[in-house]
């Protein structure tokens, strides 16, 4: 072999073992400080202040009634999908991963209780809540609405799709209200004449005034649209954050002006872009953190929603929905991330989808899954975002037998 050619088979070969290696580096989870992760001993009262025309707001007071202009903690939950009387696995770790984390403000993320017409999951949680004394906030996802417009609907092929927006409209209500019933919900109905239920906007203050606006989008659940004519003929897609949403968003700017984290179920388009650059080696520092093993199940249509949040001053997106994934990517200086999720109850779960592989890793504690909440410590100059896993805080003492059942012998609801 002559030099020139051994000497390129010798670059290539590194290159190829470069791009292996940060391929495979792509794929662990990098190491979360646990510094950041601050536990509070210091306690603090939350108000919340929902009066006139102004945007409502959360702002934090030392027990001595001053104005703290400490991180302010919002702890966000996707997917719990609790839907049977033996719920109280999946509520007993989010109990204790709020006693962990002491949020100021809960958020659950959509597909909270799905699977029933009654408000018996609602009753559980706000009980939950209540008891702890904690703010919550939350959005619907796809499946939170769903049973109750399947049962009436016996033959959902031959709806209209105006009859079952009325429908859609009527159940989404029905579910948001459900978990409204609570001085500790911030949510709020407002401004049901555009698409969706569910879509406002909480401002956080300090002493200075507002530090960040956090805006709540309902991302519906399925759509009519281009890939299909009649409801029910075409392969259905998932909705998406309609026109008229982001005109609503854009007023609320306009009004609140600060930077924002914008809080959806279901996943943008531009997640999927972002996930495929960063498995380019040289955008891998793009990625901030977590994995993704399953394409985002985003709409079919087309949604300016990237668009305008990007133009907006929106430096986060959360969304939930994809149970596979918990990645947060910078993607045209907006950071598109996943909350982690738990899901021990009726949910179809995210272990059971995996490869045996994955799941020996996660056995022997080589691999950190997606279980568990995220923390967003916000302050007026940044937020720092923690994903913590539940396996990683030991929540789970004393409860082993249900966690066998739920995260190893596949779903916690077939016995
Ligand atoms: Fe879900
Ligand atoms: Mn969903």
């Amino acid at each position: 072999m002559s030099i020139p050619l051994l000497v390129v088979v010798i670059v290539i070969s590194i290159l190829i073992l470069l791009f292996a290696l940060m391929f495979v580096f792509n794929k662990i989870n990098p190491k979360i400080s646990r510094k950041h992760l601050k536990f509070f001993t210091k306690k603090y009262i939350i108000e919340y202040h929902n009066e006139g025309n102004e945007t409502p707001y959360l702002i934090k007071k030392n027990l001595d009634g001053s104005i703290s202009d400490d991180e302010f903690r919002v702890v966000c939950c996707a997917d719990l999908h609790l839907a049977t009387e033996e719920c109280e696995f999946g509520l007993t770790v989010l109990d204790r991963l709020i006693d962990k984390t002491q949020p100021d403000l809960l958020v659950l993320l959509g597909d909270n209780a799905c699977d029933r017409d009654d408000t018996f999951i609602e009753d559980k949680l706000i009980k939950l809540f209540e008891k702890k004394k904690l703010h919550y906030a939350f959005i619907l996802g796809n499946h939170d609405s769903e049973y109750l417009i399947n049962k009436e609907t016996s033959n959902i092929k031959n709806l209209d799709k105006e009859t079952y927006e009325k429908i859609r409209k009527k159940y989404r209500i029905y579910k948001f209200e459900n978990l409204m019933r609570s001085k500790y919900c911030v949510s709020y109905l407002k401004d049901l004449n555009i698409s969706g239920v569910g879509n406002y906007s909480i401002n956080i203050k300090n002493s200075k005034g507002v530090i960040k606006t956090l805006y709540f989008m309902d991302s519906g659940d399925y759509a009519f649209g281009v890939k299909r004519k009649d409801f029910g003929t075409e392969k259905r897609c998932y909705d998406y954050i309609h026109e008229d949403q982001l005109e609503w968003y854009k007023n609320q700017v306009n009004k609140n002006k600060v930077d924002s984290i914008v809080f959806i179920h279901i996943p943008l388009k531009e997640y999927w872009n972002a996930y495929k650059l960063s498995l380019l080696p040289f955008y891998n520092f793009r990625k901030q953190f977590g994995n993704n093993y399953e394409k985002p199940c985003s709409s079919d249509i087309p949604s300016n929603a990237f668009k305008e949040f990007k133009e907006n001053h929106t430096k986060i997106v959360v969304a939930g929905h994809d149970h596979k994934n918990d990645s947060c990517i910078n993607y045209k200086g907006v950071k598109l991330m996943y909350s982690q999720g738990l899901q021990y109850d009726g949910a179809y779960n995210r272990r059971k989808k995996n490869p045996k592989l994955f799941r020996l890793l996660y056995k022997h504690g080589i691999k950190c899954y997606i279980e568990g909440v995220s923390v967003f410590d916000i302050t007026k100059d940044k937020v720092n975002i923690i994903p913590v896993y539940a396996e990683k805080e030991e929540v789970f003492d004393g409860l082993e037998r249900y966690y066998k059942r739920a995260w190893l012998e596949g779903t916690y609801k077939s016995k």
